[in-house]
């Protein structure tokens, strides 16, 4: 039987996706941790938490070898937004977390670890539109530069270990569970929450800015499948790219006025605009859709009438 070990379980991915694995392999299969405390979530779901700083290799080792983990989820992070205001931190918390769980998982003999790239690992350079899976990179954020090495040390434990290492080059995730941990694209999360609250929504991206998003639902389910998938249909070992839509700003504040007529937004972008300036606005997946079948399923309409549902009921 598969013994899961999720690091940053307690974040916006991290709670959703510790219930859906813990739906499919038991409670007490799925062990989640994080720096902060239990997520009132997971604490409702009462199973296994531990407190766990990423940075602990001690720590993490011994629990790896303890609980006969096969399978590891490194979430824990630090996100685009954050990670401009304190680089050299970000960088250190990002890469030697990672690090530090390659080569556990590889001591350890673990069957599957993931870990999640970004659309932040691509840069200025990169086509902007259908971006391609094998194209320029160079990012210029310090988590897309993470993201991007990353990337590399995952295909390199892969070929010169084996180790089966997979991994998702996410668009910005759009959930109303848990709050997104300090990323660029926050503001499609934030403006359906004030779009309730207030009827009003200051965002800090300019109204034509497009950028890849994907709803939470899929993403999980990418994930899973991605994970599920036999490793000969796994052709790439940095990450996937992975699509299911691409909006403005404007484009998200017309859906929400098609449920709240009198909802307004102004713009005034700040230092997160530069950041979404040198990201793709739309990405090509083909290369998943081919290799382990990847589909989506919500589009923004559908995606709008779920989050104002499920925010309107959280209330
Ligand atoms: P998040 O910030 O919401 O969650 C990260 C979690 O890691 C938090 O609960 C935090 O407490 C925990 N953490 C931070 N430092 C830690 C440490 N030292 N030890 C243990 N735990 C620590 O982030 P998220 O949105 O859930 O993202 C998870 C992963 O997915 C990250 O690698 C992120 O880069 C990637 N990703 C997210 C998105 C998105 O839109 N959410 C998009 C692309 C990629
Ligand atoms: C961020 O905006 O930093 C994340 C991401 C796209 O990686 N949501």
């Amino acid at each position: 039987m598969d013994k899961i070990l999720i690091i940053g379980a307690g974040g916006q991915i991290g709670v959703e996706l510790t219930l859906a694995l813990r739906k499919i392999y038991g409670r007490n299969n799925v062990i989640a941790t994080d720096i902060r405390e239990e997520h009132p979530i997971l604490k409702e779901d009462n199973g296994p938490f531990f407190n766990l700083d990423v940075m602990d290799t001690k720590e993490v080792a011994k629990i790896v070898a303890r609980e006969n983990i096969t399978q590891v989820y490194l979430l824990a992070a630090i996100l685009s937004a954050t990670g401009e205001a304190n680089p050299i931190w970000a960088w250190d918390i990002n890469m030697q977390s990672l690090l530090n769980l390659l080569e556990i998982c590889r001591e350890n003999k673990v069957k599957k670890f993931y870990w999640p790239s970004s659309i932040a690992a691509f840069g200025p350079n990169t086509p902007r539109q259908n971006t391609p899976q094998h194209t320029i990179m160079e990012p210029t954020t310090v988590y897309g530069i993470s993201k991007y090495a990353g990337e590399l040390w995952c295909q390199y434990y892969f070929n010169r270990y084996g180790l089966d290492i997979r991994s998702l080059r996410y668009p910005g995730l759009i959930s109303w569970k848990s709050a997104p941990g300090g990323g660029t694209t926050d503001y499609a999360i934030d403006i359906y929450i004030e779009a309730l609250k207030k009827q009003h929504f200051t965002c800090f991206l300019s109204e034509d800015t497009y950028l890849p998003m994907m709803y939470m639902d899929d993403a999980i389910r990418a994930t899973i499948e991605l994970m599920e998938a036999p490793a000969e249909k796994i052709r790439n070992r940095t990450a996937y790219n992975l699509s299911a839509m691409s909006f403005s700003p404007k484009e998200i504040s017309e859906s929400i006025k098609l449920h709240i007529p009198e909802f307004t937004i102004d713009y005034a972008p700040d230092y997160r605009q530069q950041i979404a300036a040198s990201w793709p606005q739309s990405i090509d997946d083909s290369e998943a859709r081919a290799d382990w079948g990847w589909k989506h399923e919500f589009d923004l309409a559908k995606m709008t009438e779920d989050m104002l549902k499920n925010l309107r009921n959280k209330q």
